[in-house]
């Protein structure tokens, strides 16, 4: 298993070259974008990951990493594209079908197909077995395949690529085995064996119950604005019992991952997934309560100068995939309720909005609107705070 191809070097396949590479693999990294290969052949990154270009800088310089448009002959096969959805919640596997074609002509006998990428239900079975058989090999006995699901979080995913359990499900032991002792030569958590289609289920399953509970603490944050109450304060004393770990509330889910995740579920199950369905849509409507509350506010003043604090989908990172602060800008500036001046510390630059600085916005701003809880924001002096209207969507004020 000495020689790795990983196909797609996003926030997944990327760090995990990286990681591959520290630990004396040979890695070769395959993306379409051509930018991306130059970038990373130049011991470089395209994305903002802490530490991440430690990895990759010596990775490259050592000779164990190089990154190409195309695979390469090697032992092991690792699918790290893009899964997202359609306009109608559908998965798009188009990425994932590219990946698995593209590997057909250089498979050989004895290799191993790890898919990483988040899926639904029957993809290892269904979409990457019947491709991986048009190379006439036979599938489970010359050909493994295993999905093994990514866990990281964006912020950390260095430690935790390392660090997290892993769950591995193969479409036969022998595959299952074989990606064990892949995951073995690099990770400290433990490893869990399963089928493949458990294995995608088990990581759409813990994005969705993520999804569940924000949404669970989104409705309390209506319910509370309606009976008048503080819901930081109602999660905060629920959560003294034992067995209560209700998450926050927020201007919404966003990120490639929660937002999208559950979609995949519905639309492998339509009919049973009542619960799962309703927590997309209570927390996609996040950001359509946050302007109402931005509306009612800027009601107070002729033309107020709203000034937003953040637009990416979490704090202390520069990821605006799926945001929801992202939405509530583009609806507040059709509005034209008042002059928008919009803060986001992690982007240099936005192609869409004019961003400004964060101590222009405390001198001019008659609103402020809280959408992010960056570190920055958290610093604000509490004088400043108070002689503003305030709509706080992360419950630090
Ligand atoms: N959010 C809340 N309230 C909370 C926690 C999060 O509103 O209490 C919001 C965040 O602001 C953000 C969204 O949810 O908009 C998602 O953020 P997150 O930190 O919950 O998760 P992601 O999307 O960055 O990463 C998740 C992780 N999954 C779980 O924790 C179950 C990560 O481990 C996965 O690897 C990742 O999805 C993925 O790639 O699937």
């Amino acid at each position: 298993m000495n020689k790795i191809c990983i196909l797609g070097l996003g926030y997944i396949g990327l760090p995990t070259s990286g990681i591959l590479a520290a630990k004396g693999h040979s890695v070769l990294g395959v993306d379409v974008n051509r930018t991306v290969v130059d970038t990373i052949n130049n011991g470089k990154i395209h994305i903002t990951e802490p530490d991440l270009e430690l990895f990759i800088k010596a990775a490259v310089g050592s000779g164990k990493l190089r990154a190409a448009g195309k695979p390469e002959p090697s032992d092991v096969f690792i699918i790290a594209v893009p899964t997202p959805f359609t306009k109608d919640h559908k998965p798009d596997m188009s990425y994932v079908e590219a990946a698995a074609k593209s590997i057909v002509p250089v498979l050989r006998e004895g290799n191993l197909v790890v898919l990483e990428s988040t899926s639904p239900p029957g993809t290892c079975e269904k979409i990457i077995a019947p491709i991986l058989a048009d190379s006439k090999l036979k599938i489970g006995e010359e050909v493994f395949i295993a999905h093994c699901p990514e866990r990281v979080l964006p912020g950390q995913i260095m430690r935790e690529v390392v660090e997290n359990d892993r769950v591995i499900g193969g479409i036969n032991q022998e595959s299952s085995l074989k990606a064990k002792e892949l995951y073995e030569s690099f990770t400290k958590g433990k490893i869990f064996l399963t089928n493949a289609t458990t294995a995608e289920m088990v990581k759409l399953v813990e994005n969705s119950f993520r999804d569940v509970n924000i949404a669970f603490a989104n409705e309390l944050s209506l319910i509370c604005e309606d009976l008048g109450l503080n819901v930081w304060e109602l999660i905060s004393l629920a959560n003294r019992h034992p067995r209560v770990k209700i998450l926050r509330p927020g201007p919404g889910v966003g990120g490639h991952c929660i937002a999208v995740d559950p979609w995949f579920i519905v639309d492998a199950c339509p009919q049973k997934t009542r619960l799962i369905k309703t927590a997309r849509l209570v927390n996609d409507d996040k950001p359509h309560e946050v302007i109402r509350k931005i509306r009612a506010a800027a009601q107070k003043f002729k033309k107020p100068v709203i000034g937003l604090l953040g637009l990416s989908y979490k704090e202390n990172i520069d990821d605006l995939r799926e945001s929801p602060s992202v939405e509530i800008a583009r609806r507040l500036n059709e509005l034209n309720i008042g002059e928008i001046m919009i803060c986001e510390p992690y982007c240099k630059s936005h192609p869409e909005f004019k961003l400004s600085s964060l101590d222009d916005i405390l001198r001019l701003a008659d609103i402020l609107v809280l959408l992010v809880p960056h570190k920055q924001f958290r610093e604000i002096d509490r004088e400043v705070v108070n002689r503003k209207i305030l709509v706080d969507t992360c419950g630090i004020w």
